[in-house]
């Protein structure tokens, strides 16, 4: 039985999509909100340009006037989102406070977090060469069943699907050191929980194809990547803290070390 629905219900994903038939102003589909004015813009992302009214912001104007672009109360180069009265402030790292408006004095004793927080670390502290293992060593204190700890991919800008990563998480109380290298993805658990709201400490390695996680005293547990590639390939930098409270960050070559507790 045919029915007829419209296209976009029923897309999963895609990319580089346009609308048909050159010429068509982009303007003409009104983008613009809240009474902005629509000015055509070849050089811009979306070929337009909107002209908020007085207090409006953002690409479309779709925000409306509020305490961020009316007070702007994020100090120190934070960022502010939300709508009128609710807002959030994104501090740039080394400060802290609703505001940013105190200084973290020792970045690496501790970095606080709430659930909407991560720092995003340079891709050189995980560097590869063949041969040595990429080492990282967490220890953390959670009550959280499911958390994404560590990410490390593509830059954000890409699409990322089937790409190559390296990710650790808690997925329904146990530990998963995740990675995939281009021949299909490959993950390690741990054999016991870590949602008990004790310290545990976590140490996983990648050597090429072979991976290895290691839970407080467990017996390591190893993994072969499927396929033959043998490199992981990244562009992006590494994200910690999605999820975490406090984190201390050190590193030494080729060894990333997190402390998360909760
Ligand atoms: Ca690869």
């Amino acid at each position: 039985m045919d029915q007829e629905r419209p296209l976009k219900d029923a897309l999963v994903d895609s990319a580089n999509v346009d609308q048909c038939g050159g010429g068509v102003s982009p303007c003409s589909r009104s983008p613009c909100q809240n009474s902005a004015a629509c000015v055509e813009d070849p050089g811009s992302l979306h070929g337009y340009t909107c002209h908020c009214s007085e207090g409006y912001s953002g690409v479309n104007c779709q925000h409306k006037p509020g305490v961020c672009n009316m007070i702007q109360p994020c100090q120190n180069g934070g960022a502010c989102v939300g709508e009128g009265h609710d807002y959030t402030c994104l501090c740039p790292i080394g400060y802290t406070g609703q505001h940013c408006e105190h200084v973290v004095h020792k970045i690496g004793a501790s970095a606080a977090f709430n659930e909407h927080s991560w720092v995003e670390l340079n891709r050189t502290l995980l560097p590869q060469e063949a041969g040595i293992p990429q080492v990282i060593s967490l220890e953390l204190r959670t009550r959280r069943p499911n958390s994404l700890l560590l990410w490390y991919g593509q830059d954000p800008t890409v699409r990322g699907q089937g790409q190559d990563y390296i990710s650790i998480a808690v997925k329904d109380g146990f530990v998963e050191f995740g990675y995939e290298l281009g021949g299909g993805p490959t993950l390690l658990r741990s054999k016991s929980r870590v949602d008990d709201g004790q310290f545990h400490t976590l140490r996983v390695e990648r050597t090429g194809q072979q991976g290895i996680l290691i839970l407080d005293r467990e017996a390591p547990q190893a993994a072969q990547s499927p396929g033959q590639l043998h490199m992981l390939n990244t562009d992006g930098n590494i994200y910690i803290g999605e999820w975490c409270i406090q984190t201390e960050l050190l590193h030494s070559h080729h060894h990333l070390f997190v402390y998360f507790k909760v």
